[in-house]
């Protein structure tokens, strides 16, 4: 009975029937209702349920041939921008995002000008959707803005020093501590022990190693009889940076090819690191490749091409769902046969589920190692700073699955937990090869221990 029932609703569908239609779509036979509607495309009252369709199984290319071919007023003037967007239609897309006019839509269209080189109007429009701005999405707007004016050489630009960028990243942990102001003027005492032990523990360096390090100061003092805050801080310095110096680490680097592989929990930064890491290689005139075996959700695959196009990369995907190791194959096979310097592989990072996710990352390197010899990759553990000591025990997971060569501590910006680094380097003994300091290109510098600690205390 059922069955025929079944059978009864497609053939009304089939003969065009909306109400029989809608009902297939809503039992998930969303594919077949594609088909019936392909031939209905004539009809008004069918044609944007189909075109509905197309946009939530992402095929744009034929959404677009509908709008062009038949109706260009279907859907929302958001969705038509978006379909126009996707088929490469760019000018067509910046008008009906201009049409809509609200925040999002103006960025979309500020970048899609920026990407035709239309510079000039970017920049209109982007000031246009600054009046707009969310709160928080100001700080970003402006700085885009001041990207465009750069390029326009309507501002002179001002390069930052390695330190600036260093004060920038670590002005959260500063405003939360204030080591600088603990010391100023201070008597040694025991009050001064007890705030200092109190705000070690707030920059997350750690229980342990705080009791352990102003222990160590107390006595240091009286054997010293140091009597002025000041010369306490000096030794504080010396003994920051005499845990975490071996800790300093570099990026491998050679005129031949080297793999760099990223790993590490959802939201860590992977893949926004690899962006300024293949802006920088770039930059040095190195061919770059990113690889996206994040393969887990399309997002990240989208995601992973905007960095590749922001960083002048290229780039090597398949289809979501597809196996990792199979796109680190294809990539690897390009860049070994097309002459690439850098390969920059992008992960998932599930860690919800720990034995596949070993089994995976151990196929990946086994893939990579097909290729290049051990020397020659780059394992690289990409830890949230803002999750603070949290990131050892994640890390140690990553440790089972393969060996890894380097970590890279992102959103130090972000955090008041700046102080993270000292048990991280005490705990993982791994080298820390890059610091994250912000979300733009050039957020990403080296791990220098003393310049850390300095700036960290001043
Ligand atoms: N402030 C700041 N934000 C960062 C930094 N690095 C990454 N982020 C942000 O952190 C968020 C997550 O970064 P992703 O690069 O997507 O992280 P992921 O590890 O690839 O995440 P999954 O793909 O979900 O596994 C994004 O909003 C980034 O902009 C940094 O150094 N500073
Ligand atoms: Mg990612």
């Amino acid at each position: 009975m059922l069955f025929w029932k079944k059978s009864e609703e497609e053939r009304k569908a089939e003969e065009g029937d909306k109400t029989a239609i809608l009902s297939l779509i809503e039992k998930g036979k969303v594919k077949k209702a594609i088909q019936i509607l392909e031939k209905f495309k004539d009809n008004p009252q069918l044609r944007p349920i189909l075109f509905d369709l197309y946009l939530k199984e992402g095929k744009y290319y034929y959404a677009y041939q509908l709008l062009e071919g038949y109706d260009p007023n279907l859907g929302t003037a958001k969705e038509r921008a978006l379909v126009y967007a996707k088929a490469g239609q760019y000018k067509k897309a910046v008008e009906e995002y201009l049409k809509v006019g609200d925040f999002e839509s103006l960025i979309h269209a500020g970048d899609l000008l920026y990407s035709m080189g239309e510079k000039e109007k970017a920049l209109e429009v982007y000031q246009r959707a600054l009046k707009l701005a969310p709160l928080l999405e100001r700080q970003t707007l402006e700085e885009k803005i001041q990207k465009v004016k750069v390029d326009l050489g309507l501002v002179e630009v001002k390069k930052e020093s390695f330190i600036d960028k260093l004060k920038k990243g670590l002005k959260k942990t500063k405003e939360a501590v204030e080591f600088g102001l603990l010391f100023r003027g201070r008597k040694v005492d025991e009050e001064l022990f007890e705030e200092l032990e109190e705000r070690l523990i707030r920059a997350d360096i750690g229980v342990k190693l705080t009791v352990k390090i102003v222990e160590e100061l107390r006595k240091e003092a009286i054997r010293r009889n140091i009597k002025q805050a000041e010369e306490l801080k000096d030794l504080l310095k010396g003994m920051l940076i005499s845990y975490i110096k071996d800790c300093k680490g570099e990026i491998k680097q050679k005129d031949e090819l080297v793999v760099y592989l990223f790993l590490g929990v959802n939201g860590s930064g992977k893949t926004t690191t690899i962006g300024k890491l293949a802006y920088r290689f770039v930059k040095e005139g190195k061919k770059t490749l990113l690889c996206a075996a994040d393969t887990f959700r399309a997002a990240a695959i989208e995601q992973l091409e905007v960095w590749a196009q922001r960083s002048g990369a290229d780039i090597v995907k398949k289809q979501e769902g597809s196996d990792p190791a199979a796109v680190v194959y294809e990539g690897l096979q390009k860049a070994v046969s097309e002459g690439y310097q850098r390969v920059l592989i992008d992960t998932a990072g599930r860690l919800h589920t720990k034995e596949p996710l070993i089994k995976e990352l151990r196929k990946i390197k086994q893939t990579i190692l097909r290729f290049v010899s051990e020397e020659d990759v780059e394992t690289l553990l990409v830890l949230d700073a803002t999750i603070g000591q949290n990131s050892i025990s994640q890390a140690k997971v990553f440790k089972e699955a393969v060996d890894i060569s380097g970590i890279i501590l992102t959103k130090l910006d972000g955090t008041s937990k700046g102080g993270t680094v000292v048990p991280i380097c005490q705990e993982l003994k791994i080298p820390i090869k890059l610091l994250g300091l912000g979300e733009g290109l050039e957020d990403l510098q080296p791990f220098e221990p003393e310049a850390f600690v300095e700036e960290l205390l001043s």
